[in-house]
């Protein structure tokens, strides 16, 4: 990771807009104003792609769409397929908003090319 990890910004680029609009050589008879200064960064929102359970795709087709499409291993797959076919629904990767559309996209034809079928949402983190 190479992301600061915090919501803390340096200062100094906070500080200096507020410094010049404070001092005293702007020829305004004194009448200068603190401006908005905070520089807008959001990070895009993120998207949990999750997978339901039924009562009907088979077990080995789940693993193999979680390795096929969230690049797991076996035994990740067959680990979070067992999770979905006992609790209803795990959460199988999170992404931004376009990588989660292609992926529920690509599961949900996938299935649907077998006759199977089982389902793939996406929602808001
Ligand atoms: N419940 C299915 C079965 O018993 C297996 C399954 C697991 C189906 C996960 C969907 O997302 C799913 N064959």
């Amino acid at each position: 990771m190479t992301q600061t990890p915090t919501k803390l910004r340096p200062l100094e680029p906070l500080l200096a807009p507020l410094v010049m609009a404070n001092d005293d050589d702007d020829d305004d008879g004194g009448t200068s104003v603190v401006v908005e200064t905070r520089p807008k960064t959001k990070r895009p929102p993120l998207y949990k792609v999750l997978l339901l359970n039924d009562d009907y795709t088979p077990m080995e087709f789940v693993v193999a769409v979680l390795e096929r499409f969230f690049g797991m291993n076996h035994a990740q797959a067959f680990e979070i397929m067992l999770t979905v076919h006992k609790k209803g629904v795990a959460v199988v990767g999170v992404f931004s908003h376009e990588i989660a559309e292609t992926k529920v996209a690509q599961v949900m034809d996938f299935a649907r090319q077998h006759q199977h079928p089982l389902q793939c949402t996406m929602e808001k983190e």
